[in-house]
C-alpha cells in the first residue's frame, strides 16, 4: 500500500479550506478500499485534526456522482439533527471540508481524487464487538441513520457501485473465477468453492422479493461494518456513522445483515481459527433490539420476517466476494498476507454455518422483539415517499 509522505500530504492539504499549519500526518489502517490519513494542524494556538482520504477510483469510478451523494446525505443528516435540537452535531455526522475553490473534493494533476473531513474527536471504533451493549449501539445507529434518510429530498441517489449486493451477480462472478482459475488457486480452495456452490438456493431470495415489490427499496448505507460506527470514548454511545461511499438505493435488510456479520462473532473478519467463529445469540439479541428500536417504525412486516435470513445472506455474499477476489488475484480487497482473502472467505462461510444452525431461534426472537425504548420522535421522521 502506498504511504503518503507528510510533504505530499501537505501539498494536498493546501487545497482545502483549512487554516493553520500542518504538524504531522499518519495513515489510518482502516478499510480495504480507500486510503485514509489523519493530519494534525496548529490552528489559533490549539491542535485540530482532519481526515484526508484518497478515493479508490478503480472501485468508485465516478467520484463526482459519489461526492454529490455524500454531500446530499451529510447535509440532510445535519438538517435533521438540527431539527431535533441535537447537541454536538459535528460529532454525530460527518462534515466535509470544501476545497479552496468550494468543491467537495480535489483532483490533482495525477488524476487522484482527495477529500477532507473534520476529524471526530473523543470516539473509538472497534474491529470486534466486545459487549452486547456495543452491538445494541451499532444496531440503533444504523437504524437511526436509515430512519433519518427516509425523507431525503430530490432525485434518487446515484448507485455508486451498481449491483453492489446483487448476490446472483456475485455468485456468477465466482463461477467465472473458478472456470478461469488464472492463478491456479481453485484446487486449494476447493472446500470453500464447494460450500459456495452448494448454497445457490439462497442467492435470489431478496432479488425476487425486491422485483416482486414484496420488500421496498430504501436509502441504505450498504457497508454497515461494526468499525463504521464511532462510539463515544467515555459513554460508549454510538455517535457517528462513517464510510458513506455506498449510501445509495438498497434494501434495509442488507444493512442489517452486514451488522449480523460484523457484530455477532467474537472474531475478526479474517480469523484463522475456525473453532472461534460463531454467531453469538446474546450479541444478536441486543443488535436486533437496537436496530428495531430505531428502524422498527418504518420496516414492513415482510422486511421483519427476513431479519435472520439477512444475516446469512450478506455474510454469504461477502464470503463470495472474498473468495472470488482470491481466485482472481486479489485485485479488489487490500490484502496483508498471502491467502488473506481465502482466510476471509473461510471465516464468512463458517459464520454462515453458525447462523444456519440458529436461524430459526434468531427469527423467533426478532418476531417477538419489542424494544423497550422505541423510536424517538417517530412522527417527525415519517416517510414521505
Ligand atoms: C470493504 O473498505 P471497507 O472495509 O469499508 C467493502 C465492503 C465489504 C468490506 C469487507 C466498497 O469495505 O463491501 O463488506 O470491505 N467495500 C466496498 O470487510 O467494496
Ligand atoms: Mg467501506
Amino acid at each position: 500500500m502506498p504511504i503518503y509522505r507528510e510533504d505530499q500530504l501537505q501539498e494536498i492539504s493546501k487545497q482545502f479550506q483549512i487554516y493553520g499549519e500542518i504538524l504531522h500526518a499518519e495513515t489510518c489502517k482502516i478499510g480495504h478500499i480507500n486510503e485514509t490519513y489523519s493530519a494534525t494542524y496548529r490552528q489559533g494556538g490549539t491542535k485540530v485534526r482532519y481526515i484526508h482520504q484518497k478515493i479508490n477510483q478503480t472501485v468508485f469510478r465516478d467520484p463526482i456522482c459519489l461526492m454529490s451523494n455524500v454531500v446530499r446525505v451529510t447535509r440532510h443528516l445535519r438538517h435533521k439533527l438540527e431539527q431535533e435540537n441535537a447537541t454536538d452535531i459535528t460529532r454525530r455526522c460527518l462534515t466535509i471540508v470544501p476545497t479552496r475553490k468550494g468543491d467537495s473534493f480535489y483532483r490533482n494533476s495525477n488524476g487522484e481524487c482527495w477529500r477532507t473531513f473534520v476529524f471526530v474527536e473523543g470516539v473509538q471504533t472497534f474491529e470486534c464487538v466486545q459487549t452486547p451493549q456495543q452491538a445494541y449501539e451499532a444496531g440503533k445507529a444504523f437504524g437511526y441513520f436509515q430512519n433519518l434518510l427516509v425523507d431525503l429530498p430530490g432525485e434518487r441517489l446515484v448507485e455508486t457501485i451498481p449491483d453492489f449486493h446483487n448476490t446472483r451477480k456475485r455468485f456468477a462472478a465466482l463461477q467465472r473465477a473458478v472456470e478461469n482459475d488464472h492463478f491456479n488457486r481453485a484446487e486449494a480452495a476447493k472446500r470453500e468453492i464447494d460450500f459456495a456452490l452448494k448454497h445457490e438456493n439462497v442467492v435470489d431470495v431478496f432479488l425476487n422479493a425486491l422485483a416482486k415489490k414484496k420488500i421496498p427499496e430504501r436509502i441504505t448505507h450498504n457497508d454497515t461494518k461494526f468499525n463504521n460506527v464511532m462510539l463515544d470514548t467515555e459513554t460508549g454511545e454510538a455517535m457517528c456513522v462513517v464510510d458513506l461511499d455506498t449510501v445509495m438505493p438498497g434494501c434495509a435488510l442488507y444493512d442489517f445483515g452486514d451488522m449480523v456479520r460484523t457484530t455477532t462473532s467474537p472474531t475478526l473478519e479474517d480469523e484463522r481459527d475456525m473453532g472461534k467463529v460463531r454467531m453469538q445469540m446474546p450479541m444478536f439479541k441486543k443488535l436486533c433490539e437496537g436496530y428495531l428500536c430505531s428502524a422498527g417504525e418504518f420496516l414492513t412486516k415482510a422486511e421483519k420476517s427476513y431479519i435472520a435470513f439477512a444475516g446469512k445472506l450478506i455474510t454469504f455474499t461477502i464470503g463470495l466476494r472474498f473468495l472470488t477476489d482470491h481466485l482472481a488475484g486479489d485485485t479488489y480487497f487490500r490484502i496483508h498476507r498471502p491467502g488473506h482473502n481465502l482466510d476471509r472467505a473461510r471465516t464468512q462461510f463458517k459464520l454462515v454455518e453458525s447462523i444456519e444452525q440458529q436461524e430459526e431461534a434468531m427469527q423467533k426472537f426478532a418476531d417477538t422483539c419489542a424494544p423497550a425504548d422505541a423510536v424517538r420522535k417517530p412522527k417527525a421522521r415519517a416517510r414521505k415517499r
